[in-house]
């Protein structure tokens, strides 16, 4: 039976975008089931009926119901071993969960004031402290995995891994709020750009034209 993936809009939804971009960069086959967000009472209801959190995104494997990017990352880790979602060795797998547990937990800041457009023209724009903190520390994770791993592969652990699909939209956060970023910080949202999910993503989210007001806010 073939796994549905739920999602939001693709301009907007930067949680849809997580589990998303993994499938397809790991090359598990789903279909995927596109609801608008925030587009009124029938569209959410059809949110609630296969997520009960009521938020996107959802995976449906079956009789099996997944919601929350995390979990779908580690449901489909444990489901499809042989596409190595996580990094192989085990000190490096617990650094990428590390990593993406810390993305999925924080950086309220900078995920509050820079929410994912990607159709915003690209312009900087007066950021907090605490949103500033949190791009040093995005810098700083990325910095070391690519000093540790940047002989095995262009992304954070050598290889593209669940690590990647986490941050993947926060590359699109540096991207459009014009973010100052290192040379190697530069480099490695070069690569994700450059890779084939990330890039079809980021082309079907541009295609589309919906526009969501409460999410245009600056
Ligand atoms: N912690 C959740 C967050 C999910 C989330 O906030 N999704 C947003 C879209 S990106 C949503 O469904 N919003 C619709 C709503 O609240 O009605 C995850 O990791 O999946």
């Amino acid at each position: 039976m073939t796994l549905k993936l739920v999602i939001g809009n693709k301009n907007y939804s930067s949680w849809s975008m997580r589990p998303w971009v993994a499938m397809k960069a790991a090359g598990i086959a789903f279909e995927e089931i596109l609801i608008p967000l925030y587009s009124g009472p029938a569209d959410k209801q059809r949110i609630l009926d296969v997520s009960p959190a009521g938020k996107v995104p959802a995976l449906i494997d079956g009789d099996v119901t997944v919601w929350d990017s995390l979990a779908i990352i580690e449901y489909l880790a444990e489901r499809f071993p042989e596409t190595r979602l996580w990094p192989e060795d085990r000190a490096a797998r617990a650094h990428a969960r590390s990593i993406s547990a810390e993305m999925h937990s924080g950086f309220a800041a900078l995920r509050g004031e820079c929410g994912m457009n990607l159709h915003r023209p690209v312009k900087a724009k007066p950021l907090s402290e605490a949103a500033r903190a949190d791009i040093a520390r995005v810098q700083r994770i990325w910095t070391d995995c690519r000093a540790r791993h940047g002989a095995e592969g262009p992304f954070l652990f050598g290889a593209f891994s669940a690590a990647d699909a986490m941050y993947a939209p926060v590359v699109h956060r540096f991207r459009v709020y014009a973010i100052d970023a290192a040379p190697v910080v530069r480099d490695y949202m070069a690569a994700m750009m450059a890779q084939p999910a990330f890039a079809e993503w980021t082309a079907a989210g541009l295609a589309e034209t919906i526009v969501i007001a409460r999410l245009e806010a600056d």
